[in-house]
């Protein structure tokens, strides 16, 4: 096994020590108050959640444990000879133990996950038998949630598995959940894109990315290195995003990993969540179809505009917390920076950032007008000639289950209760203001 576990079971006693004492010596302290705005306005900035894994300032931008995203990326270790981007597997291990490993300590991550890695057949066997025409994110939930038999958690409950112990089977799940995605997300590309061919064969020469770069079908060096930057950075985003707090709520109710994880894929495929990567590359498409791959500045704002006035949203731009450029776009342009500078489809995203801030700025309700992490992943796949665009939410996914356990793992771990917040009526809301 890894030295996860081992991590875990010396921190998660002082963690349950310091949360009980906060909420003995604490308990009844306000740290917030809630707004008739809050309650309409989809609880907008609550504090209601806890997280320890990721957070995110409006300002600064997202950080994984303390290190700011770009850090993360400098600062894993290298274990891919001739590599330049750390593994999501150390990822996974900085999410989780909350340090980052040593290169030895990332390696191990990716040898255990190549262990586990081998795919129920019976999941095989839905996978083959849904229709192309089911959207790659909704045969990506179904598969997951049909792996459900294999949840050590549900083994271990049934057999009277103690409370205290539950962690320790939800980070088994976790792990082999983590292990299978690659082979999961791949057979569904190959399916809908590919008729059915391609390897389902894990290599035990490759690392997770390079092993989902494979199945893939896309054998470049560099892309597998874009797969280990794009899953180490769309792995984590706080707890009350859509994807990580629907995973959050439906593993409170003691739900398993699997189907924790398949409602969080739910969620990621909604159009103003995960599903946005895709929406920018039909917005883009369409761009480069109506006003070429070289238009000038007016025809850029002329073509927002009417985006605009057709009463649709500039997709990959605007963010419900962040107040500057996501550094995930960032991080994402420096790569194509380095890969593919003069890539038409790159330029083009590099010409936007500094357009469309302008023009949504202008419109004086947008609370944050530069690109998000989708504006970019879409023109970096395509390069490679990844251009199934309906899929790109899948490869969000994989990356995101990296968060999204690792938040599980401890939720169970510190005993989260179910959640049940109290819903009112318009009727008492309105009751409540004439009191006033
Ligand atoms: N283009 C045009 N108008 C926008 C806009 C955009 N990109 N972003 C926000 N606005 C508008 C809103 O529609 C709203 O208008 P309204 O008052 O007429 O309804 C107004 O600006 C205020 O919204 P704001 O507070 O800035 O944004 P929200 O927190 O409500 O919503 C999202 C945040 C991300 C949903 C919003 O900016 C949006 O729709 N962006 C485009 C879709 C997108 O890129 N989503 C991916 C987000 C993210 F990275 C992820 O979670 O995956």
């Amino acid at each position: 096994d890894t030295g996860i576990k081992a991590e875990l079971a010396k921190k998660i006693p002082e963690m349950r020590e310091w949360f009980l004492n906060t909420k003995n010596l604490h308990g009844n302290k306000t740290i917030a108050q809630v707004t008739i705005n809050s309650v309409i306005g989809g609880m907008r900035g609550l504090p209601l959640l806890i997280c320890d894994t990721s957070s995110l300032d409006k300002d600064t931008g997202i950080s994984y444990r303390g290190y700011p995203l770009k850090d993360v990326c400098e600062q894993l270790p290298r274990v891919v000879e001739g590599s330049k981007e750390g593994t999501p597997e150390g990822c996974f291990f900085l999410l989780t133990t909350g340090r980052l490993p040593t290169k030895e300590e990332a390696e191990e991550v990716t040898k255990e996950w190549i262990k586990r890695s081998k795919l129920p057949s019976y999941c095989q066997k839905l996978m083959d038998s849904m229709d192309t025409k089911i959207h790659p994110m909704a045969q990506f939930s179904a598969a997951i949630a049909c792996l459900d038999p294999e949840s050590k958690f549900v083994e271990a409950y049934n057999k009277g598995a103690k409370r205290q112990d539950y962690w320790k089977y939800i980070y088994e799940d976790a792990m082999n959940l983590c292990a299978y995605l690659p082979t999961v997300a791949s057979i569904i590309y190959q399916n809908v894109f590919k008729d059915g061919s391609g390897t389902r064969e894990t290599d035990k020469e490759q690392d997770w990315s390079g092993n989902y770069a494979r199945m893939l079908g896309i054998d470049h060096k560099d892309f597998s290195d874009l797969m280990r930057l794009y899953l180490v950075i769309h792995a984590d985003h706080e707890s009350g995003n859509v994807s990580a707090h629907a995973s959050h709520l439906v593993g409170s109710a003691l739900s398993n990993p699997y189907l924790c994880f398949s409602a969080s894929m739910c969620g990621l495929a909604g159009i103003l969540h995960g599903l946005a990567n895709q929406e920018v590359l039909v917005w883009l498409t369409k761009l480069r179809k109506d006003i070429g791959d070289e238009p000038t500045d007016d025809q850029l704002r002329k073509f927002i505009d009417d985006t605009l006035k057709s009463g649709r949203v500039i997709p990959g731009y605007g963010h419900a917390v962040l107040r500057v450029t996501d550094p995930r776009f960032t991080l994402q342009n420096e790569f194509a920076m380095k890969h593919c500078k003069d890539d038409p489809g790159v330029k083009l995203v590099t010409r936007l950032w500094k357009i469309v801030p302008e023009v949504l700025g202008k419109l004086g309700k947008v609370a944050n007008p530069y690109p998000n992490v989708d504006a970019h992943s879409g023109v970096l796949l395509q390069h490679y000639s990844f251009n199934e665009m309906q899929y790109y939410t899948v490869l969000f996914g994989v990356s995101r289950a990296l968060g999204v356990l690792s938040q599980l793992i401890w939720a169970r771990a510190l005993g989260a209760p179910i959640e049940r917040p109290k819903s009112i009526s318009s009727l008492e809301l309105c009751k409540t203001i004439h009191k006033e």
